[in-house]
């Protein structure tokens, strides 16, 4: 299958985040992207195209317009205010406060515009989280081109991000917008199957009051894992979308052979949804030497989970999300890759 890659991922480097308290360099960062081009280069999976630049239209499908229209203004802002150091977020509504009321400076704007600290900016980011759009949506291209399956080579992520919030390293959310962007091509019904280690509480937001897009997930149980505030079992769709949203929280320490059981039900319900497209936000964290999550997956098992999801036989874009263990990341996502392609 072919790939998509941006190199302007890059310039979203040097983050730093707060773990027990002290501030360490992010998780999330740009060495993961190259290290999985490296192994699709490797295994010769397919050619390796380039994104087309694409407008916002796409992404204000499934964000509000104004969150969007913030993205690119927080660097310039943030330098204007003659702050140094990286754009982090400090400070949100949460109960009791006003979340109704849309601050003016930088500072209160990064509060009003996420969930956590997790999603910062550096000079570079804005550039990033647009060529990770642009990689989603030309993959989404090639499939809709009758392609079987194509790779969207994200970086940074997107499946934390909602309609107007970002968090947990994510910004636009490049799974929800693809598959908003079948929807409008024509697809009458579009399945998100994300099988990345935290739950995907963006596209869930996105997505919940809708039939049209069917949301999985399988994840690290929120009573104690990250973003802990969405993501449980009861959380089945609101309204029309009663239904077609499906959790599968699991404890830490899951083995493949529990995940898997979680996979196999999934994929029923998936196929008998019968879309006709699938959207898999592709984690690889997992995996069992991933360092900020608690899954006991190996190395083995990625091309498994390839080879069942091809087994539903239907068109499929990968869109790259979350993994963290670096030295494994790129036998790991091309693995599934792989395994879909039966080899
Ligand atoms: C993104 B994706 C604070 C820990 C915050 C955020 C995890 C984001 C995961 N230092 N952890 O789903 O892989
Ligand atoms: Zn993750």
């Amino acid at each position: 299958m072919k790939t998509v890659f941006s190199p302007l991922h890059a310039g979203h480097s040097g983050q730093m985040e707060l773990v027990a308290g002290a501030i360490v360099p992010g998780f999330e960062k740009p060495s993961r992207a190259e290290i999985i081009k490296a192994r699709v280069e490797d295994q010769k999976l397919g050619d390796i195209l380039a994104p087309e630049i694409h407008d916002l239209a796409a992404a204000k499908r499934v964000h509000a317009a104004d969150y969007i229209d913030f993205l690119p203004t927080v660097w310039p802002e943030w330098e204007a205010a003659e702050k140094t150091g990286s754009a982090i977020p400090f400070a949100w509504p949460t109960r009791g406060l006003r979340g109704d009321v849309r601050p003016q400076t930088i500072e209160a704007l990064l509060g009003y515009y996420s969930f956590d600290g997790g999603a910062s900016f550096v000079k570079g980011t804005w550039d990033a989280i647009k060529s990770s759009y642009d990689v989603a949506l030309t993959a989404a291209q090639l499939v809709k081109a009758g392609e079987r399956a194509a790779f969207a080579l994200c970086r940074p992520p997107g499946h934390h991000a909602g309609a107007a919030f970002m968090g947990g390293y994510c910004f636009i959310n490049n799974a929800a917008v693809a598959a908003q962007w079948f929807r409008d091509q024509g697809a009458k019904r579009v399945a998100v199957l994300d099988v990345d280690y935290h739950h995907g509480n963006g596209t869930q937001e996105i997505f919940y009051s809708r039939a049209d897009i069917q949301v999985i997930n399988l994840h690290g149980d929120p009573m104690t894992e990250y973003p802990f505030f969405l993501g449980h079992a009861d959380e089945r769709g609101s309204g029309e979308g009663e239904g077609f949203n499906i959790n599968y929280p699991m404890p830490f320490g899951t083995t493949f052979d529990k995940w898997n059981e979680a996979l196999e039900d999934a994929c029923r319900k998936l196929a008998a949804y019968a879309p006709d497209v699938v959207v898999v936000s592709l984690g690889v964290d997992t995996f069992e030497k991933d360092p900020i999550s608690h899954f006991k997956l190996t190395s083995a098992d990625y091309p498994k989970i390839g080879a069942r999801i091809a087994k539903l036989g239907l068109p499929t874009l990968f869109v790259m999300e979350g993994g963290y263990a670096v030295d494994e990341i790129g036998v790991n996502a091309v693995g599934v890759l792989t395994g879909f392609e039966g080899r």
